[in-house]
């Protein structure tokens, strides 16, 4: 079985690894094949470094190196450059770089500069974390550079456009959001693979990633719906919300930005022209969707360790299996 899935970071990455796990240890199945889109809107340059943040909790948390308390950077971090930079007042200081996430940066960065496509790059970031020994393919979404900016209400001054990570990791995202703004999406074009992987995959997962500046934003580049929409797999999503909130981060803030409410009934209609299966937490087992081919399942959605998450994965294709395309 191949599987294709649209991930952000920390939810989706997370899934992503329970999805393996589950994978490996069900007889049959070992030799199925992960490709995973991720979302690069949250991308930025900092220090003349290309960072790449769902890219790299991607790699990270698939290839074994991920800090699991923070769910994103490295695990035994020290952060000895950022504090040397901080000596020479550089900024920003609000975005913690570690000493090993510094390496990622700089070999990417350099790599770029090379000439090599973000996919080039990432295909050999991905070798070094061992995933495509584990069948897992990742791919970004595009190789045009895309950053998605927030657009924030400045008080008397009106509005001002702040990048995504300054109003996620500086202000907590509680600035409040008027529009999110994706710099360069409209002329990107998906990265090598990406369209084919959704139309050849023999399942299409939506991991309980933001539906706004994650899911969202992949959606948005040009062919990706359109390839949804057309794919013959069905499409499963597992919603990121548990009785009307994230888990773990603001996507409640990113709804409320786009004037969609905080419900898994909500975010399911965001997806409603492609989805064929809609997962959502016993908690919100009333949902239901305006779109009468959207199958709405319940099962718990609390992804509190490895075997945990590998039975929502193994619910999801279970439901992949029913739903008609
Ligand atoms: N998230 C934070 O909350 N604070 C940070 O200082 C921070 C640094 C950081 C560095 C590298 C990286 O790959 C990710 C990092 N993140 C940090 C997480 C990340 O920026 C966000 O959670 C995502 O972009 C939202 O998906």
């Amino acid at each position: 079985m191949h599987i294709t899935a649209l991930a952000g970071g920390v939810g989706g990455a997370r899934f992503l690894r329970g999805l393996r796990h589950h994978l490996d240890t069900t007889p049959g199945l070992e030799d199925s094949t992960l490709t995973v889109i991720a979302n690069t809107g949250d991308d930025i340059t900092l220090f003349g470094l290309r960072v790449c943040p769902d890219v790299d909790t991607l790699l990270y948390t698939l290839g074994g190196g991920i800090h699991e308390g923070q769910g994103w950077g490295r695990a035994e971090e020290s952060h000895r450059v950022q504090a040397e930079l901080a000596a020479y007042g550089a900024e920003p200081q609000w975005f913690a770089l570690g000493d090993l996430d510094v390496g990622t940066h700089v070999v990417r960065s350099q790599w770029l500069g090379q000439g090599a496509s973000l996919s080039e790059v990432t295909a050999r970031l991905a070798a070094r974390w061992g995933l495509p020994e584990q069948g897992i393919e990742l791919l970004p979404m595009t190789d045009t550079p895309v950053e998605t900016h927030v657009v924030v209400d400045d008080g008397a001054d009106g509005e001002r456009a702040i990048h995504f990570q300054e109003w996620w990791v500086r202000h907590q995202a509680s600035l409040p959001a008027r529009r999110f703004v994706v710099a360069g999406l409209d002329r990107a074009a998906a990265a090598p693979g990406v369209l084919d992987a959704i139309r050849r995959a023999d399942v299409v997962l939506l991991p309980p990633s933001n539906p706004v500046v994650s899911i969202g934003i992949i959606l948005g580049v040009p062919g990706v719906r359109d390839a949804l929409r057309g794919t013959s797999a069905p499409v499963v999503g597992i919603s990121p919300l548990i009785s009307g909130r994230p888990v773990r981060g603001h996507a409640d803030a990113c709804l409320a930005a786009i004037g969609v409410e905080a419900t898994a009934a909500a975010v399911g209609g965001l997806y409603a022209d492609f989805l064929d299966g809609w997962l959502v937490d016993p908690d919100d087992a009333d949902t239901t969707l305006r779109s009468a081919r959207v199958e709405v399942f319940d099962g718990p959605l609390l992804m509190s360790d490895v075997p945990a998450t590998a039975r929502i994965a193994e619910h999801a294709l279970r439901l992949a299996a029913t739903v008609p395309a």
